[in-house]
């Protein structure tokens, strides 16, 4: 583990993900136990599975990353020095990638700083903070693995102003209860001078988004089926991926895309302290939901945790927007 880990998180983390997981447990035998059998979508991202998701962000079908990348060139110079932002805590970090475009705009300003990557990933995290030390000499790097659904506490002291930033519109993987829960957290962490920025992928033709989780080279099945290997590795379960089948669709009502594994026939699955689960053939398990919005659904959300939503820009053809929220 790295110096300056937070190791009151990542040591309890790390070492409870590998023995069986309780809350894992917990959370796998619920979901399974509903009559719409449902996985929570943060079990996509063990490394091998942060790996595919950086393969889909690269896919000619999946829009949403380029177009965020191409807004956060274009804003965070300007919205960097305007706001003089001393340190950025970043919630779902990945690899960061987008982290250094708003990084090299602190740089720009003189100012050095402090980034905060929270991630459930620790060895995605854990190899992402050294390239950052390497690359970025002044810049103290701080990781922090946490579940951001659970908890939200940055290192202190942090210097202020800071951003909070939730890229990728991972805020769009959340039912909107969790979803205002979350914000609310933010919002909770933030001190009066701090700016929470948040990508969220728009509402728009759902041939083009349902294109975007169908891709043609298959990665995003891979992807989905991997969270069966994450079960298996981390509970001891007997999942065989290939027998689920990759299915995702855009659902109108709630404007949003859900991704399934659909079993292809009858089988009981093994799952260490569940027993035996059964899955009729064509039974599905949703894996994912991820919710599109406009400006008003934002703003709901937004009003509803306490945030003031301050700025919103998105690109030319309405695929992606940036909003800035401020303390309401
Ligand atoms: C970027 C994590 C929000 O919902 O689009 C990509 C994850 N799932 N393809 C999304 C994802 C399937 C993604 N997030």
């Amino acid at each position: 583990m790295p110096e300056n880990t937070q190791s009151a998180w990542s040591a309890s983390t790390v070492a409870a993900y590998r023995q069986p997981n309780p809350r894992m447990l917990a959370e796998v035998a619920a979901g399974l136990s509903a009559p719409q059998k449902e996985l929570p979508p943060k079990y996509f991202y063990d490394h091998r599975g942060s790996e595919l998701f950086e393969e889909i962000t690269r896919l000619p079908e999946y829009y949403p990353t380029r177009t965020e990348r191409a807004l956060l060139e274009d804003w965070m110079p300007q919205l960097v020095s305007t706001l003089g932002i001393r340190s950025l805590v970043e919630l779902g970090a990945g690899s960061a990638e987008k982290s250094r475009i708003i990084l090299r705009a602190m740089q720009a300003t003189g100012i050095g700083g402090e980034y905060v990557p929270i991630d459930v990933s620790a060895s995605f995290l854990n190899v992402t903070a050294t390239g950052l030390r390497r690359d970025y000499p002044g810049l103290a790097v701080t990781p922090v693995v946490a579940d951001i659904a659970e908890e939200l506490t940055p290192p202190e002291p942090l210097s202020h102003p800071a951003l909070y930033a939730f890229l990728g519109g991972t805020i769009g993987n959340f039912y909107p209860p969790a979803a205002i829960r979350l914000l609310g957290r933010v919002r909770a962490a933030m001190t009066n001078g701090d700016r929470f920025l948040m990508g969220v992928d728009l509402r728009k033709d759902p041939r083009r988004i349902e294109a975007a989780y169908n891709d043609s080279q298959g990665v995003t099945a891979a992807f989905n089926q991997n969270m069966l290997l994450v079960l298996n590795h981390e509970l001891g379960s007997n999942f065989d991926p290939d027998t689920f089948e990759h299915l995702a669709f855009y659902e109108p009502v709630n404007h949003r895309i859900e991704m399934h594994l659909i079993s292809k026939l009858e089988q009981r699955v093994r799952i260490p302290g569940m027993g035996l689960v059964p899955f009729a053939a064509g039974e599905s398990i949703r894996t994912e939901i991820s919710c599109k919005h406009n400006r008003s659904s934002v703003t709901e959300l937004f009003t509803a945790a306490g945030l003031r939503l301050e700025s919103w820009r998105q690109d030319p053809q309405g695929l992606f927007a940036l909003v800035v929220g401020a303390r309401g």
